[in-house]
């Protein structure tokens, strides 16, 4: 819930800064370029007893090593992680023509799309690994929300692409 709260509090913030800009741009579509790494994220202890539900069962995007399984000489110590994309929310004008510029950073594999506001697909599936960097190009010809997937982490690796319109 809190992740929510936090993207949604991004997305607001990114449109009314894009809106602003907008306005003293006169919303000129033009070639915009994030860059977006695939990263994981990583917490391990062993001060408090481990999750009484597997995070697995939660979302692909979740993994986990149970004590025993992480650090045989430290049998207490457990580890949980999951994947996203950095920024996890982003901005551009109605018209853009967008590009992510991805960087595979963690994670053998990540099967993306971008579906668009109006639920169709944007960008079809395509694979990138680790170390390689995937361009993905689209125009923002709609208003509201595209989202990048991961299909492979699904639902938990997603980012926003909030497309204000002109
Ligand atoms: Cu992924």
């Amino acid at each position: 819930m809190k992740r929510h709260l936090r993207l949604i509090t991004s997305a607001v913030l990114l449109a009314a800064l894009a809106s602003a800009c907008a306005e003293a741009s006169g919303a000129e579509a033009s070639e915009v370029t994030f860059d977006v790494a695939l990263i994981e994220i990583k917490g391990s202890t062993d001060a408090i007893p481990p999750p009484s539900v597997d995070p697995t069962t939660l979302s692909q995007g979740y993994r986990y090593k149970a004590p025993g399984v992480l650090d045989e000489a430290n049998p207490a110590k457990w580890e949980v992680s999951t994947y996203m994309f950095s920024p996890g929310a982003m901005a551009v004008i109605e018209g853009d023509e967008v590009t992510l510029r991805m960087f595979g950073t963690n994670g053998d594999e990540h099967v993306i799309w971008v579906e668009a506001p109006d639920g169709t697909v944007a960008v079809p599936q395509m694979a990138t690994s680790r170390g390689s960097q995937a361009l993905v190009t689209f125009t923002a010809d709609q208003a509201g929300h595209y989202t990048l997937w991961c299909v492979t982490h699904a639902p938990t690796m997603q980012a926003d692409i909030l497309s204000v319109g002109g």
